[in-house]
Parts: structure tokens; C-alpha cells; sequence
């Protein structure tokens, strides 16, 4: 694992249906997620913020809600993660909400494709996000960025990494799913997205499930870890937009990072849709910084 980390804050809320994740880079800052991971002896360099355009808040045109807005915002969040790994950095981007996925994805796909690299993305999240616009009601397109990575969306979304599909479907794994829009469903299993939704977690155990989905990785294989914040159990994390019941629990949410830093192949990480106006006393935030010293490879005891 790369030992030079940098952040990018990307401030918006462009393609959320709440508004709020705006603030999520700076309530990360605020719970002190630089110092934090400086005191693992990583290297770290805040880049600040992206500049993007500001909110309209309009309703959907044409299936989507402010679809110009997230593709400028979607470019700089590629350019700058795609300059981070040409340079031998590890970028976490700070969202904002989940339509950044794409950009940052779609960076990272670029990067491993000059570098002859395998990719995995674990896509750690209350919903798949595998909504089109004939397929969501709402046109938030925080909903739809796994399906444009895969090839379906708007082209001036797919196409944002210079490659359409920017990623195969087989190269994701999506962890803790529990809210589904019926004709997603539909489409996540016509795709063949492999899924580990929270019955499967209840059932099989995290372990297992993490080992499953970190599985046939190799030294050549760059892991991307794209973790929403709803992820989590909302009691755990209220400080998000879309809050799902029945998410993993303090202890599940921490096995699961701690297992995918045992692998040592992560190269890059996304944090997204933390919601401050939504959040008590800086909470998620603070349990979202604890989960990343995780992910870092903070363990309880010493292990050899
Ligand atoms: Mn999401």
C-alpha cells in the first residue's frame, strides 16, 4: 500500500436529493483526518478543494436533475485523482455525494489501464447504485454511478475516463446493499453485479462475506474502495441523506476495513455523502475518520 496519501475535497451536492454533502470535506477535516492518518506515518498532502459550479437545485430535465453541473463536476474530480496516481499518490477524495464515484473510478480505470493493472472496486453503500434515467424516479444521479462506469448512462458521463465502459461489471463487488429500486433489481441482475446484501451479511457473517469479495486478487491488482457513508447503520451514522435501517454494525464496519487493509493493495478510496446538516456533533464524520485509520491499518492489539 502506497505510503503518500492525498486529499481531494470535492464540496457538492449536485447530485444528491438532499442537500448538505457540500459540507462533507470539511467535517472530515474538522475530525481530523489528516493528523490521523499523518500518525500512521503516512505522508499527507491536502490539495483543498475543487471548484465546481454551485447547486441550482432544479428539478430533473429529461430524466436527470442538474446533469451539466455533474459532468463538470465529475471532470475535475477525474483530472485531479488521475494527476494523484500518475504520480504515485494514493488520492482519497472527500465528497460530496456518490455521482463522484464516476469521475474518481473513472480516473483510477484510466490510471490502471497505463499501468497494465488489474482492477476491484468494493463498493461499500446502502443502495447499488445502478439506476438509469429510464429507471429512477427521482433523477438524482447519485444514484445511477455504477451503472454509467459499466456503459450505461448519459455519454457524457460514460465517457468521462476516455474509455466506454470505463470499468467491467466483474470487477466490482458491492457490500452491505439494502435498498433496491424495483427496476434496478432487475437490471443489477441482468448485468451480473455480485452483491452482498445485508441478508447475505447476516447470514454468511462479514468475514466471510469479505473474504469472498477480496477474493482472486493478485499483486498486480489495484483495489479502489468507494465507501458511502450510508453504508453504516444509521444509529451508528445519522449524517447522511438517505438513511437505510439494518446496516452493519460498529463491529461488522470494522472487520470489514480491517480485512481489506490486511490485503495491502488498496491505491485508492473515496469517502462520500456525509451529510454535516444531517449529522449530531460531528459524529459520522468522527466514526468515518475512525473506520479510514482502519482501512489503514489501525488494529485493536499489535498483529504479527
Ligand atoms: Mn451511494
Amino acid at each position: 500500500m502506497l505510503n503518500k496519501v492525498t486529499l481531494i475535497g470535492a464540496p457538492t451536492d449536485i447530485g444528491a436529493g438532499a442537500r448538505g454533502a457540500s459540507m462533507g470535506p470539511e467535517a472530515l477535516r474538522v475530525a481530523n483526518i489528516g493528523p490521523i492518518l499523518q500518525g500512521h506515518g503516512i505522508e499527507v498532502q491536502d490539495r483543498g478543494n475543487l471548484n465546481g459550479p454551485p447547486n441550482p437545485w432544479l428539478p430533473p430535465d429529461q430524466g436527470y436533475r442538474h446533469l451539466a453541473e455533474v459532468v463538470t463536476w465529475n471532470q475535475l474530480v477525474h483530472d485531479a485523482v488521475y494527476t494523484e496516481l500518475s504520480g504515485g499518490r494514493m488520492p482519497i477524495l472527500l465528497g460530496g455525494d456518490h455521482c463522484l464515484g464516476l469521475g474518481s473510478i473513472s480516473a483510477v480505470a484510466r490510471h490502471c489501464r497505463d499501468a497494465g493493472k488489474k482492477l476491484r472496486v468494493l463498493w461499500l453503500d446502502a443502495h447499488a447504485d445502478f439506476n438509469t434515467s429510464d429507471l429512477t424516479p427521482s433523477g438524482n444521479i447519485h444514484g445511477m454511478p455504477v451503472a454509467c462506469l459499466c456503459g450505461y448512462g448519459p455519454t457524457e458521463l460514460t465517457s468521462i475516463g476516455g474509455q466506454v465502459p470505463a470499468i467491467s461489471p466483474k470487477w466490482l463487488r458491492q457490500i452491505g446493499i439494502r435498498s433496491v429500486d424495483a427496476g434496478e433489481k432487475k437490471f443489477v441482475h441482468e448485468v451480473g453485479l455480485e452483491v452482498y446484501d445485508m441478508r447475505y451479511i447476516d447470514e454468511m457473517g462479514m468475514r466471510h462475506t469479505m473474504e469472498l469479495a477480496l477474493a482472486t486478487m493478485d499483486a498486480n491488482t489495484h483495489l479502489h474502495v468507494s465507501f458511502d457513508v450510508d453504508f453504516l447503520d444509521p444509529d451508528l451514522a445519522p449524517g447522511v441523506g438517505t438513511t437505510i435501517p439494518g446496516g452493519p454494525t460498529y463491529r461488522e464496519a470494522q472487520l470489514c476495513m480491517e480485512m481489506i487493509a490486511d490485503t495491502g493493495r488498496m491505491g485508492s478510496l473515496d469517502v462520500m455523502e456525509l451529510n454535516p446538516a444531517l449529522d449530531v456533533r460531528n459524529k459520522t464524520a468522527e466514526i468515518a475518520v475512525d473506520l479510514i485509520e482502519s482501512l489503514f491499518g489501525k488494529s485493536t492489539l499489535m498483529r504479527k
